[in-house]
Protein backbone atom coordinates (compact mmCIF):
# COMPACT_ATOMS: atom_id res chain seq x y z
CA UNK A 1 0.00 0.00 0.00
CA UNK A 2 1.31 3.60 -0.85
CA UNK A 3 1.56 6.35 1.90
CA UNK A 4 -1.25 8.69 2.00
CA UNK A 5 -0.30 12.03 1.31
CA UNK A 6 0.23 13.23 5.04
CA UNK A 7 2.49 9.92 5.80
CA UNK A 8 4.03 10.49 2.37
CA UNK A 9 5.87 13.83 3.92
CA UNK A 10 9.25 14.17 5.16
CA UNK A 11 7.99 15.92 8.24
CA UNK A 12 6.04 13.08 9.29
CA UNK A 13 8.18 10.28 8.70
CA UNK A 14 11.21 12.04 10.36
CA UNK A 15 8.96 12.45 13.59
CA UNK A 16 7.76 8.79 13.33
CA UNK A 17 11.44 8.21 13.51
CA UNK A 18 11.79 10.69 16.09
CA UNK A 19 8.91 9.24 17.80
CA UNK A 20 10.98 5.91 18.22
CA UNK A 21 14.30 8.17 19.41
CA UNK A 22 12.54 10.43 22.22
CA UNK A 23 8.97 8.12 23.29
CA UNK A 24 11.25 7.23 26.60
CA UNK A 25 12.61 10.68 27.24
CA UNK A 26 11.18 12.07 30.58
CA UNK A 27 9.75 15.09 31.49
CA UNK A 28 11.83 15.16 34.82
CA UNK A 29 14.86 14.40 32.78
CA UNK A 30 14.31 17.51 30.21
CA UNK A 31 13.56 20.04 33.30
CA UNK A 32 17.16 18.71 34.78
CA UNK A 33 19.00 19.34 31.35
CA UNK A 34 17.63 22.81 31.35
CA UNK A 35 17.14 25.22 33.48
CA UNK A 36 15.15 27.43 31.11
CA UNK A 37 12.75 24.96 29.75
CA UNK A 38 9.70 26.71 31.46
CA UNK A 39 10.29 30.19 29.71
CA UNK A 40 11.35 28.57 26.34
CA UNK A 41 8.20 26.30 25.74
CA UNK A 42 6.28 29.04 26.19
CA UNK A 43 4.03 31.38 24.36
CA UNK A 44 1.88 34.98 24.64
CA UNK A 45 -0.25 36.60 22.72
CA UNK A 46 -3.79 38.00 22.81
CA UNK A 47 -3.55 38.06 26.67
CA UNK A 48 -3.20 34.49 26.50
CA UNK A 49 -0.03 32.90 28.09
CA UNK A 50 0.72 29.61 26.97
CA UNK A 51 3.08 27.08 29.58
CA UNK A 52 3.56 24.19 26.82
CA UNK A 53 6.87 23.16 28.58
CA UNK A 54 5.58 19.98 30.11
CA UNK A 55 5.09 18.57 27.10
CA UNK A 56 7.36 15.42 25.88
CA UNK A 57 8.74 17.07 23.06
CA UNK A 58 12.39 18.45 22.67
CA UNK A 59 13.50 21.49 20.54
CA UNK A 60 13.80 18.82 17.75
CA UNK A 61 9.82 17.79 18.11
CA UNK A 62 9.03 21.12 17.80
CA UNK A 63 11.32 22.06 14.56
CA UNK A 64 9.87 19.09 13.20
CA UNK A 65 5.85 19.57 14.29
CA UNK A 66 6.41 23.01 12.83
CA UNK A 67 7.99 21.32 9.33
CA UNK A 68 4.77 19.36 9.06
CA UNK A 69 2.77 22.27 9.52
CA UNK A 70 4.21 24.16 6.52
CA UNK A 71 4.68 20.78 4.52
CA UNK A 72 0.78 20.27 4.95
CA UNK A 73 0.39 23.83 3.69
CA UNK A 74 -1.40 25.37 6.84
CA UNK A 75 -1.01 28.80 5.92
CA UNK A 76 -2.23 28.41 2.43
CA UNK A 77 -5.14 27.16 4.05
CA UNK A 78 -5.48 30.13 6.78
CA UNK A 79 -5.38 31.91 3.71
CA UNK A 80 -7.80 30.04 2.02
CA UNK A 81 -10.61 30.35 4.67
CA UNK A 82 -9.72 34.11 4.91
CA UNK A 83 -10.71 34.66 1.63
CA UNK A 84 -13.61 32.97 1.42
CA UNK A 85 -12.67 30.31 -0.66
CA UNK A 86 -15.20 27.23 -0.35
CA UNK A 87 -12.96 24.91 2.06
CA UNK A 88 -15.67 23.01 3.22
CA UNK A 89 -15.84 21.14 -0.12
CA UNK A 90 -18.46 18.03 0.26
CA UNK A 91 -20.91 21.05 1.51
CA UNK A 92 -19.64 23.86 -1.23
CA UNK A 93 -19.12 26.15 1.30
CA UNK A 94 -17.05 29.28 2.40
CA UNK A 95 -16.42 28.70 6.00
CA UNK A 96 -16.47 32.72 7.02
CA UNK A 97 -16.84 32.60 11.10
CA UNK A 98 -13.92 34.66 10.86
CA UNK A 99 -16.48 37.27 9.39
CA UNK A 100 -18.84 37.55 12.04
CA UNK A 101 -16.34 39.20 14.32
CA UNK A 102 -14.51 41.21 12.12
CA UNK A 103 -14.56 45.12 12.93
CA UNK A 104 -16.77 47.29 10.75
CA UNK A 105 -14.85 49.11 8.24
CA UNK A 106 -12.99 45.23 7.39
CA UNK A 107 -13.45 43.77 4.41
CA UNK A 108 -14.32 39.73 3.91
CA UNK A 109 -15.34 38.47 0.67
CA UNK A 110 -17.71 35.88 -0.09
CA UNK A 111 -18.40 34.94 -4.17
CA UNK A 112 -17.10 38.87 -4.20
CA UNK A 113 -19.33 40.42 -2.40
CA UNK A 114 -17.75 41.92 0.92
CA UNK A 115 -19.85 40.27 3.71
CA UNK A 116 -18.94 42.67 6.93
CA UNK A 117 -21.38 45.45 6.38
CA UNK A 118 -24.31 42.48 6.60
CA UNK A 119 -22.81 41.14 9.48
CA UNK A 120 -22.84 44.63 11.47
CA UNK A 121 -26.43 45.11 10.09
CA UNK A 122 -27.21 42.36 11.94
CA UNK A 123 -25.61 42.69 15.06
CA UNK A 124 -27.06 46.41 15.37
CA UNK A 125 -30.66 44.95 14.78
CA UNK A 126 -29.73 42.60 17.70
CA UNK A 127 -28.16 45.53 19.58
CA UNK A 128 -31.63 47.04 19.25
CA UNK A 129 -33.78 44.25 19.91
CA UNK A 130 -31.79 43.55 23.14
CA UNK A 131 -31.64 46.60 24.53
CA UNK A 132 -35.95 46.73 24.08
CA UNK A 133 -36.40 43.71 25.65
CA UNK A 134 -33.49 44.66 28.43
CA UNK A 135 -35.41 47.91 29.20
CA UNK A 136 -38.95 46.47 28.93
CA UNK A 137 -39.78 48.37 26.12
CA UNK A 138 -40.62 45.06 24.29
CA UNK A 139 -44.03 44.26 25.59
CA UNK A 140 -45.37 40.69 25.44
CA UNK A 141 -48.99 40.25 24.42
CA UNK A 142 -50.62 41.65 27.65
CA UNK A 143 -48.13 44.77 27.89
CA UNK A 144 -46.22 42.79 30.31
CA UNK A 145 -41.94 43.39 30.09
CA UNK A 146 -40.29 40.06 29.58
CA UNK A 147 -38.44 38.36 32.44
CA UNK A 148 -37.67 35.38 31.25
CA UNK A 149 -35.62 34.00 28.25
CA UNK A 150 -35.88 30.82 26.62
CA UNK A 151 -33.59 29.77 23.54
CA UNK A 152 -34.54 26.92 21.48
CA UNK A 153 -32.12 25.14 19.65
CA UNK A 154 -29.86 22.06 19.26
CA UNK A 155 -26.37 21.43 18.73
CA UNK A 156 -24.27 24.39 17.46
CA UNK A 157 -27.71 26.69 18.08
CA UNK A 158 -27.64 25.29 21.30
CA UNK A 159 -24.39 24.75 22.84
CA UNK A 160 -22.61 27.63 22.27
CA UNK A 161 -25.56 29.76 23.79
CA UNK A 162 -25.40 27.50 26.75
CA UNK A 163 -22.30 27.68 27.51
CA UNK A 164 -21.65 31.71 26.83
CA UNK A 165 -24.08 32.49 29.03
CA UNK A 166 -22.86 30.31 32.04
CA UNK A 167 -19.54 32.04 31.20
CA UNK A 168 -20.61 35.16 31.58
CA UNK A 169 -23.46 34.79 33.91
CA UNK A 170 -21.77 37.21 35.98
CA UNK A 171 -21.94 40.40 33.56
CA UNK A 172 -26.03 38.56 32.83
CA UNK A 173 -28.95 40.59 34.34
CA UNK A 174 -29.92 38.83 37.39
CA UNK A 175 -33.26 39.91 37.19
CA UNK A 176 -34.00 38.18 33.97
CA UNK A 177 -34.45 34.29 33.67
CA UNK A 178 -32.72 32.29 30.82
CA UNK A 179 -32.52 28.57 30.48
CA UNK A 180 -32.13 26.54 27.04
CA UNK A 181 -34.30 23.94 25.59
CA UNK A 182 -32.49 21.21 22.98
CA UNK A 183 -33.53 17.61 23.60
CA UNK A 184 -36.72 16.77 22.33
CA UNK A 185 -36.92 14.52 25.26
CA UNK A 186 -40.31 16.84 26.54
CA UNK A 187 -39.16 16.75 29.98
CA UNK A 188 -36.20 19.42 28.88
CA UNK A 189 -39.52 21.78 27.71
CA UNK A 190 -41.38 20.92 30.40
CA UNK A 191 -38.75 21.57 33.37
CA UNK A 192 -37.24 24.79 31.18
CA UNK A 193 -40.87 26.90 31.70
CA UNK A 194 -41.42 25.90 35.28
CA UNK A 195 -42.15 28.96 37.04
CA UNK A 196 -42.78 31.10 34.16
CA UNK A 197 -45.65 33.10 33.53
CA UNK A 198 -45.83 33.10 29.62
CA UNK A 199 -46.88 36.49 29.63
CA UNK A 200 -43.31 37.07 30.92
CA UNK A 201 -41.50 34.82 28.58
CA UNK A 202 -40.16 35.27 25.14
CA UNK A 203 -38.92 32.44 23.61
CA UNK A 204 -36.09 32.35 20.52
CA UNK A 205 -36.15 29.74 18.09
CA UNK A 206 -32.65 29.58 16.82
CA UNK A 207 -32.55 27.14 13.81
CA UNK A 208 -30.43 27.50 11.19
CA UNK A 209 -32.26 25.33 8.75
CA UNK A 210 -35.45 25.53 10.65
CA UNK A 211 -36.18 22.20 10.04
CA UNK A 212 -34.52 20.45 12.83
CA UNK A 213 -37.14 17.97 14.10
CA UNK A 214 -36.04 18.41 17.79
CA UNK A 215 -36.11 22.13 17.75
CA UNK A 216 -38.85 22.27 15.57
CA UNK A 217 -41.01 20.19 18.05
CA UNK A 218 -40.03 22.02 20.55
CA UNK A 219 -40.99 25.39 18.92
CA UNK A 220 -44.63 24.06 18.57
CA UNK A 221 -44.34 23.21 22.08
CA UNK A 222 -43.51 26.27 22.71
CA UNK A 223 -46.36 28.07 21.01
CA UNK A 224 -49.08 25.50 22.66
CA UNK A 225 -48.29 26.51 26.33
CA UNK A 226 -47.93 30.16 25.38
CA UNK A 227 -51.55 30.05 23.92
CA UNK A 228 -52.53 28.14 26.58
CA UNK A 229 -51.46 30.73 29.24
CA UNK A 230 -52.48 33.66 27.04
CA UNK A 231 -55.24 32.72 24.40
CA UNK A 232 -54.63 35.71 21.75
CA UNK A 233 -53.12 32.95 18.55
CA UNK A 234 -51.20 35.10 16.21
CA UNK A 235 -51.02 38.01 18.03
CA UNK A 236 -49.48 36.61 21.20
CA UNK A 237 -46.58 34.50 19.08
CA UNK A 238 -45.88 37.72 17.62
CA UNK A 239 -45.12 39.45 20.87
CA UNK A 240 -43.25 36.12 22.44
CA UNK A 241 -41.52 34.54 19.76
CA UNK A 242 -38.54 35.97 18.05
CA UNK A 243 -36.32 33.49 15.34
CA UNK A 244 -32.67 33.01 14.14
CA UNK A 245 -32.41 31.39 10.97
CA UNK A 246 -31.73 31.07 7.92
CA UNK A 247 -35.06 30.59 6.70
CA UNK A 248 -37.16 32.98 6.30
CA UNK A 249 -39.98 31.16 4.56
CA UNK A 250 -39.83 28.72 7.78
CA UNK A 251 -39.99 31.43 9.94
CA UNK A 252 -42.75 32.94 8.41
CA UNK A 253 -44.72 29.62 8.28
CA UNK A 254 -44.47 29.22 11.74
CA UNK A 255 -45.95 32.65 12.04
CA UNK A 256 -42.92 34.29 13.33
CA UNK A 257 -42.75 38.18 11.85
CA UNK A 258 -40.05 38.02 9.66
CA UNK A 259 -39.10 41.30 11.21
CA UNK A 260 -38.19 39.69 14.45
CA UNK A 261 -35.93 37.11 12.41
CA UNK A 262 -32.38 37.64 12.70
CA UNK A 263 -30.13 35.98 9.72
CA UNK A 264 -27.13 34.51 9.04
CA UNK A 265 -25.49 32.93 6.47
CA UNK A 266 -24.62 29.71 4.83
CA UNK A 267 -21.15 30.39 5.11
CA UNK A 268 -21.53 30.08 8.98
CA UNK A 269 -21.33 26.39 10.21
CA UNK A 270 -23.78 25.58 13.33
CA UNK A 271 -20.87 24.51 15.68
CA UNK A 272 -18.88 27.94 14.34
CA UNK A 273 -21.86 30.10 15.43
CA UNK A 274 -22.41 31.45 18.55
CA UNK A 275 -21.13 34.83 17.45
CA UNK A 276 -23.56 34.89 15.03
CA UNK A 277 -27.29 35.93 15.50
CA UNK A 278 -27.32 32.33 17.43
CA UNK A 279 -25.91 34.39 20.30
CA UNK A 280 -28.89 36.53 20.81
CA UNK A 281 -29.96 35.15 23.90
CA UNK A 282 -26.32 35.88 24.85
CA UNK A 283 -26.94 39.41 24.09
CA UNK A 284 -29.64 39.67 25.80
CA UNK A 285 -28.37 38.36 28.86
CA UNK A 286 -24.89 40.85 28.92
CA UNK A 287 -26.27 43.34 26.98
CA UNK A 288 -24.73 44.49 23.10
CA UNK A 289 -21.61 46.02 24.42
CA UNK A 290 -20.53 42.97 26.38
CA UNK A 291 -21.26 41.03 23.48
CA UNK A 292 -19.62 43.19 21.23
CA UNK A 293 -16.52 42.90 24.22
CA UNK A 294 -16.93 38.85 23.11
CA UNK A 295 -16.56 39.20 19.28
CA UNK A 296 -13.35 41.52 19.53
CA UNK A 297 -11.67 38.86 21.78
CA UNK A 298 -12.20 36.45 18.75
CA UNK A 299 -11.17 38.89 16.42
CA UNK A 300 -8.05 39.25 18.61
CA UNK A 301 -7.24 36.12 18.20
CA UNK A 302 -7.89 35.53 14.35
CA UNK A 303 -5.53 38.15 13.72
CA UNK A 304 -3.21 36.32 15.41
CA UNK A 305 -3.97 32.73 14.02
CA UNK A 306 -3.52 34.45 10.80
CA UNK A 307 -0.40 36.78 11.39
CA UNK A 308 2.30 35.23 13.97
CA UNK A 309 4.61 33.31 12.80
CA UNK A 310 3.87 29.29 14.08
CA UNK A 311 6.44 29.09 16.75
CA UNK A 312 4.73 31.77 18.65
CA UNK A 313 1.07 30.76 17.17
CA UNK A 314 -0.76 29.86 20.37
CA UNK A 315 -3.65 27.87 18.29
CA UNK A 316 -1.08 26.09 15.44
CA UNK A 317 1.04 25.30 18.88
CA UNK A 318 -1.61 23.52 20.57
CA UNK A 319 -2.76 21.90 17.80
CA UNK A 320 0.61 20.41 16.93
CA UNK A 321 1.19 19.19 20.63
CA UNK A 322 -2.08 17.46 20.41
CA UNK A 323 -1.81 15.91 17.18
CA UNK A 324 1.35 14.72 18.50
CA UNK A 325 0.08 12.87 21.31
CA UNK A 326 -3.01 11.74 19.23
CA UNK A 327 -1.09 10.55 16.22
CA UNK A 328 2.27 9.25 17.68
CA UNK A 329 1.71 8.27 21.17
CA UNK A 330 -1.55 6.96 20.63
CA UNK A 331 -3.71 8.97 22.99
CA UNK A 332 -7.38 8.47 22.11
CA UNK A 333 -8.10 12.03 24.40
CA UNK A 334 -8.25 15.43 25.18
CA UNK A 335 -8.76 16.46 28.78
CA UNK A 336 -10.06 19.97 29.11
CA UNK A 337 -9.88 21.33 32.74
CA UNK A 338 -10.44 24.67 33.64
CA UNK A 339 -10.09 26.26 36.39
CA UNK A 340 -13.18 28.78 36.80
CA UNK A 341 -16.47 27.09 37.70
CA UNK A 342 -18.43 29.52 35.39
CA UNK A 343 -16.89 27.53 32.60
CA UNK A 344 -18.24 24.67 33.38
CA UNK A 345 -20.20 24.02 30.34
CA UNK A 346 -16.55 24.69 28.37
CA UNK A 347 -15.93 21.01 27.48
CA UNK A 348 -19.53 20.43 26.51
CA UNK A 349 -19.07 23.10 23.94
CA UNK A 350 -15.55 21.93 22.52
CA UNK A 351 -16.74 18.58 22.55
CA UNK A 352 -18.91 19.33 19.32
CA UNK A 353 -16.63 21.82 18.09
CA UNK A 354 -13.92 18.91 17.84
CA UNK A 355 -15.39 15.69 17.25
CA UNK A 356 -18.09 17.44 15.07
CA UNK A 357 -15.75 18.91 13.11
CA UNK A 358 -12.41 16.40 12.98
CA UNK A 359 -14.42 12.91 13.54
CA UNK A 360 -13.71 12.07 10.01
CA UNK A 361 -12.57 8.79 8.26
CA UNK A 362 -11.54 10.20 4.80
CA UNK A 363 -9.75 13.20 3.01
CA UNK A 364 -11.41 16.11 1.85
CA UNK A 365 -10.63 14.20 -1.59
CA UNK A 366 -13.03 11.47 -0.53
CA UNK A 367 -9.63 8.91 0.81
CA UNK A 368 -9.72 6.59 3.12
CA UNK A 369 -7.16 7.89 5.94
CA UNK A 370 -4.34 5.86 7.35
CA UNK A 371 -3.45 7.54 10.88
CA UNK A 372 -6.04 9.13 13.40
CA UNK A 373 -7.85 12.28 13.70
CA UNK A 374 -9.51 13.60 15.86
CA UNK A 375 -9.45 13.06 19.44
CA UNK A 376 -11.96 12.36 22.22
CA UNK A 377 -12.32 15.88 23.87
CA UNK A 378 -13.81 15.40 27.75
CA UNK A 379 -13.60 17.15 31.32
CA UNK A 380 -15.12 18.97 33.96
CA UNK A 381 -13.75 21.61 35.72
CA UNK A 382 -11.07 21.87 38.55
CA UNK A 383 -10.95 21.14 41.58
CA UNK A 384 -13.76 18.97 40.74
CA UNK A 385 -12.74 16.66 38.32
CA UNK A 386 -9.47 16.01 41.06
CA UNK A 387 -12.04 14.20 43.46
CA UNK A 388 -13.56 11.96 40.74
CA UNK A 389 -11.60 10.96 37.37
CA UNK A 390 -8.14 12.57 37.72
CA UNK A 391 -7.00 9.34 39.43
CA UNK A 392 -6.92 7.88 36.31
CA UNK A 393 -5.00 10.94 34.97
CA UNK A 394 -2.60 10.28 37.44
CA UNK A 395 -1.90 6.44 37.63
CA UNK A 396 -4.29 4.60 35.03
CA UNK A 397 -2.28 2.93 31.86
CA UNK A 398 -3.46 5.32 29.22
CA UNK A 399 -1.68 8.83 28.27
CA UNK A 400 -4.41 11.61 28.56
CA UNK A 401 -2.74 15.14 27.84
CA UNK A 402 -4.76 17.79 29.54
CA UNK A 403 -5.52 21.53 28.91
CA UNK A 404 -5.14 23.50 32.22
CA UNK A 405 -7.18 26.66 31.99
CA UNK A 406 -6.28 28.99 34.71
CA UNK A 407 -7.35 32.48 35.77
CA UNK A 408 -5.23 34.98 37.61
CA UNK A 409 -8.25 36.88 39.00
CA UNK A 410 -11.31 35.65 40.02
CA UNK A 411 -14.71 37.30 39.60
CA UNK A 412 -16.02 35.99 42.87
CA UNK A 413 -13.01 37.40 45.63
CA UNK A 414 -13.77 34.94 48.70
CA UNK A 415 -11.02 34.82 51.35
CA UNK A 416 -8.44 32.49 50.64
CA UNK A 417 -10.22 30.53 47.56
CA UNK A 418 -8.99 31.61 44.83
CA UNK A 419 -5.37 30.91 45.77
CA UNK A 420 -6.64 27.43 46.88
CA UNK A 421 -7.49 26.87 43.39
CA UNK A 422 -4.66 28.12 41.84
CA UNK A 423 -2.51 26.23 43.75
CA UNK A 424 -4.56 23.19 42.90
CA UNK A 425 -3.96 24.23 39.14
CA UNK A 426 -0.24 23.95 39.41
CA UNK A 427 0.17 21.67 41.80
CA UNK A 428 -1.81 19.14 39.10
CA UNK A 429 0.79 19.70 36.06
CA UNK A 430 3.33 18.98 38.25
CA UNK A 431 2.06 15.99 39.75
CA UNK A 432 1.67 14.42 36.40
CA UNK A 433 4.46 15.57 35.38
CA UNK A 434 6.92 14.83 37.87
CA UNK A 435 5.41 11.87 39.23
CA UNK A 436 6.41 10.31 42.83
CA UNK A 437 9.19 7.55 42.61
CA UNK A 438 9.51 4.71 44.89
CA UNK A 439 12.12 5.67 46.52
CA UNK A 440 10.30 9.14 47.47
CA UNK A 441 7.63 6.74 48.51
CA UNK A 442 9.68 4.72 50.74
CA UNK A 443 11.60 7.50 52.34
CA UNK A 444 7.98 9.06 53.45
CA UNK A 445 7.57 5.22 55.53
CA UNK A 446 5.84 3.55 53.08
CA UNK A 447 5.67 -0.14 54.25
CA UNK A 448 7.26 -1.44 50.66
CA UNK A 449 3.47 -3.63 50.37
CA UNK A 450 1.94 -0.21 49.25
CA UNK A 451 5.00 1.22 47.55
CA UNK A 452 3.61 0.22 44.00
CA UNK A 453 0.67 1.70 44.89
CA UNK A 454 1.45 5.08 46.03
CA UNK A 455 3.59 5.43 43.56
CA UNK A 456 3.22 7.92 40.45
CA UNK A 457 5.32 7.14 37.46
CA UNK A 458 4.48 10.74 35.82
CA UNK A 459 5.31 11.85 32.63
CA UNK A 460 2.17 12.37 31.96
CA UNK A 461 1.70 16.20 29.20
CA UNK A 462 -0.60 19.21 29.71
CA UNK A 463 -0.49 22.72 28.54
CA UNK A 464 -1.17 25.50 31.37
CA UNK A 465 -3.20 28.30 29.66
CA UNK A 466 -3.21 31.26 31.91
CA UNK A 467 -5.75 34.58 31.38
CA UNK A 468 -6.27 37.41 33.93
CA UNK A 469 -9.76 37.19 34.49
CA UNK A 470 -12.47 35.49 32.59
CA UNK A 471 -14.48 38.70 30.93
CA UNK A 472 -16.60 38.71 27.47
CA UNK A 473 -13.28 39.74 25.65
CA UNK A 474 -10.90 36.39 27.20
CA UNK A 475 -14.41 34.23 26.71
CA UNK A 476 -14.03 35.20 23.26
CA UNK A 477 -10.44 34.76 22.73
CA UNK A 478 -10.50 31.32 24.19
CA UNK A 479 -13.06 29.80 21.96
CA UNK A 480 -11.31 31.32 18.80
CA UNK A 481 -8.26 29.80 19.79
CA UNK A 482 -9.89 26.03 20.05
CA UNK A 483 -11.68 26.91 17.00
CA UNK A 484 -8.08 27.64 15.21
CA UNK A 485 -6.54 24.44 16.97
CA UNK A 486 -9.51 22.19 15.54
CA UNK A 487 -8.72 24.59 12.30
CA UNK A 488 -4.71 23.48 12.44
CA UNK A 489 -5.32 19.67 13.17
CA UNK A 490 -7.84 19.27 9.77
CA UNK A 491 -5.96 21.16 7.82
CA UNK A 492 -2.74 18.80 8.43
CA UNK A 493 -5.05 15.35 8.53
CA UNK A 494 -6.67 17.03 4.90
CA UNK A 495 -9.93 16.57 6.37
CA UNK A 496 -13.36 18.43 5.78
CA UNK A 497 -13.78 20.31 9.40
CA UNK A 498 -16.88 21.81 8.33
CA UNK A 499 -19.33 19.59 7.23
CA UNK A 500 -21.04 16.54 9.16
CA UNK A 501 -22.15 14.07 7.64
CA UNK A 502 -22.12 11.45 10.16
CA UNK A 503 -25.23 12.77 11.98
CA UNK A 504 -27.56 11.91 8.51
CA UNK A 505 -27.80 8.41 9.09
CA UNK A 506 -29.48 8.18 12.81
CA UNK A 507 -31.63 11.05 11.58
CA UNK A 508 -33.09 9.23 8.56
CA UNK A 509 -33.87 6.00 10.41
CA UNK A 510 -35.69 7.74 13.00
CA UNK A 511 -38.09 9.49 10.23
CA UNK A 512 -38.31 6.20 9.32
CA UNK A 513 -39.08 4.85 13.20
CA UNK A 514 -41.59 7.40 14.25
CA UNK A 515 -44.73 6.52 12.34
CA UNK A 516 -43.59 3.01 13.70
CA UNK A 517 -44.32 3.68 17.06
CA UNK A 518 -47.11 5.75 16.40
CA UNK A 519 -49.14 3.44 14.31
CA UNK A 520 -52.72 2.12 15.94
CA UNK A 521 -52.24 -0.86 13.34
CA UNK A 522 -49.13 -3.35 14.17
CA UNK A 523 -46.71 -1.84 11.89
CA UNK A 524 -44.91 -3.97 9.01
CA UNK A 525 -41.22 -4.33 10.48
CA UNK A 526 -38.29 -4.76 8.24
CA UNK A 527 -34.97 -4.05 10.49
CA UNK A 528 -32.93 -6.21 11.81
CA UNK A 529 -33.80 -8.49 14.18
CA UNK A 530 -32.64 -6.61 17.58
CA UNK A 531 -34.45 -3.21 16.08
CA UNK A 532 -37.71 -5.04 15.07
CA UNK A 533 -38.01 -6.53 18.66
CA UNK A 534 -36.93 -3.04 20.36
CA UNK A 535 -40.13 -1.79 18.75
CA UNK A 536 -42.14 -4.35 19.39
CA UNK A 537 -41.55 -4.37 23.29
CA UNK A 538 -42.01 -0.50 23.29
CA UNK A 539 -45.41 -0.58 21.60
CA UNK A 540 -46.58 -3.14 23.89
CA UNK A 541 -44.88 -1.53 26.75
CA UNK A 542 -45.99 2.22 26.10
CA UNK A 543 -49.83 0.80 25.85
C1 LIG B 1 -23.24 22.00 13.77
C2 LIG B 1 -24.24 21.13 13.21
C3 LIG B 1 -25.45 20.89 14.09
C4 LIG B 1 -26.53 21.95 13.98
C5 LIG B 1 -27.81 21.42 14.61
C6 LIG B 1 -28.92 22.41 14.59
O1 LIG B 1 -22.23 22.34 13.20
O2 LIG B 1 -24.56 21.56 11.94
O3 LIG B 1 -25.13 20.72 15.43
O4 LIG B 1 -26.12 23.12 14.59
O5 LIG B 1 -28.19 20.25 13.95
O6 LIG B 1 -29.24 22.79 13.29
P1 LIG B 1 -30.20 23.99 13.00
O7 LIG B 1 -29.58 25.22 13.51
O8 LIG B 1 -30.38 24.02 11.52
O9 LIG B 1 -31.48 23.69 13.73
Amino acid sequence: MTDSALRALPAWKALAGHYREIKELRLAQLFADDAKRGERFAAEAAGIYLDYSKNRVTDETMRLLLALAEQSGLRQRIEAMFRGDKINVSEKRAVLHVALRAPKGASILHDGQNVVPEVHAVLDRMADFADRVRSGAWKGHTGKAIRNVVNIGIGGSDLGPVMAYEALRHYSRRDMNFRFVSNVDGTDFAEAVIGFDPAETLFIVSSKTFTTLETMTNAHTARDWLLAGLGGAAAATARHFVAVSTNGQEVAKFGIDTANMFGFWDWVGGRYSMDSAIGLSTMIAVGPENFRGMLAGFHEMDEHFRSAPFEHNLPVLMGLLGLWYNDFFGAQTVAVLPYEQYLKRFPAYLQQLTMESNGKHVTWDGEAIDYDTGPIYWGEPGTNGQHSFYQMIHQGTRLIPCDFIAFARTLNPLGRHHDMLLANVFAQSEALAFGKTAEQVKAEGTPDWLVPHRLFEGNRPSNTLMLDVLTPLALGKLVALYEHIVFTQGAIWRIDSFDQWGVELGKALAQKIIPELESAEEPKLAHDSSTNLLIRRYRKLKG
